[in-house]
């Protein structure tokens, strides 16, 4: 079944006339690093498809091989022509879904993807949950359809697949992440390049509010789990951004003897958000009952009208009414 579907998914990029690329509605360098590697493959048939990303590409993806095809406009979709979607580490259909109501037309919508609660949205579906990365899942494509990545292609699948496993560090890291590591720095990817521009470079203030979060790390006396949080006061004072913030809930992972972990930080929007780690429980459960996902090892959700506040020394989510 998969190669079947590496195949048709082929054969769509081939006679796709207008395609348009999407990165998950939050930009990581799974979603960038797997969507740039086909945008490659597209400038390698002679053809600039455009990437479409929710938000504005954090400063240390700009270095990434093809970056400037990515778009932050609405308007690109405002074209009847487009005949091909290819959406990538998107578990969230109602994001898609947003999106194909700007489309004039029905374009044929293929999702490349590696979440566990991925609902299987498109008209394609090529979920792998045992791939450690979207990249990975991308990788295999290439592999089942004869197709060598070129050089820049390889560092932005190495790029996704640093940064799903940490550096080859987490749980998702299995034999073939490392194999497909290998086989893409002989294509001439720069692994040590990839990991400093994704995980070494921390601005002083970014780290401060890790500092933060790492006074407030408190363990449940009887459930054994830790948790801390972060408020918009802390992230604002320290004026740093939510990209700068996130690898805070992969370092605790890393670096704790603690099974499962919870990191909740305030949104700008006026929720808190909840990244999950364990090593040792399934996590997407949890985030998938609160309408979030996620994978087994590595989930997170969002809780709507909701802020962080301190009493008795104890961190706690109170609900906001609003009225
Ligand atoms: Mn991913």
């Amino acid at each position: 079944m998969e190669s079947y579907i590496h195949k048709q998914i082929y054969d769509l990029l081939l006679s796709a006339t207008n395609p348009v690329l999407v990165s998950d509605e939050r930009i990581d360098g799974d979603s960038l690093g797997a969507s740039l590697a086909i945008a490659d493959f597209f400038i390698g048939l002679g053809k600039r498809v455009p990437v479409f990303v929710a938000e504005p590409v954090p400063e240390k993806y700009q270095s990434l091989p093809n970056i400037s095809l990515c778009t932050t406009d609405r308007s690109v979709f405002h074209d009847a022509s487009i005949d091909l979607l290819v959406v990538f580490d998107c578990s969230d259909e109602t994001f898609v879904q947003s999106l194909l109501e700007l489309i004039p037309g029905e374009p044929t919508v293929v999702n490349i993807d590696h979440h566990t609660t991925n609902t299987r949205y498109g008209h394609v579906n090529q979920v792998l949950v045992d791939a450690p990365a979207t990249a990975e899942v991308v990788h295999r494509f290439f592999e089942h359809n004869q197709i060598v990545p070129s050089k820049d292609a390889a560092t932005c699948l190495l790029t996704g697949l640093c940064f799903d496993t940490t550096a080859f560090s987490n749980a998702a890291t299995n034999e073939r992440a490392l194999d497909t590591a290998s086989s893409l720095v002989m294509r001439g990817a720069r692994v040590q390049d990839v990991i400093r521009a994704m995980f070494q470079n921390r601005s002083i203030s970014a780290l401060r509010v890790w500092g933060v979060a790492l006074e407030r790390l408190f363990q449940h006396p009887e459930f054994g789990y830790i948790s801390t949080c972060l408020t918009r006061k802390d992230i604002e004072e320290n004026q740093v951004t939510d990209d700068e913030i996130d690898g805070l809930s992969n370092f605790l992972n890393l670096v704790t003897d603690t099974g499962t972990l919870f990191v909740l930080r305030e949104t700008t929007d006026g929720g808190v958000k909840v990244s999950m780690r364990s090593l040792d429980r399934d996590v997407s459960e949890i985030a998938r009952a609160f309408g979030g996902g996620g994978h087994k090892r590595a989930a997170g959700f969002t809780l709507e009208n909701a802020h962080l506040i301190e009493r008795e020394g104890r961190w706690k989510v109170e609900k906001v009414v609003r009225s």
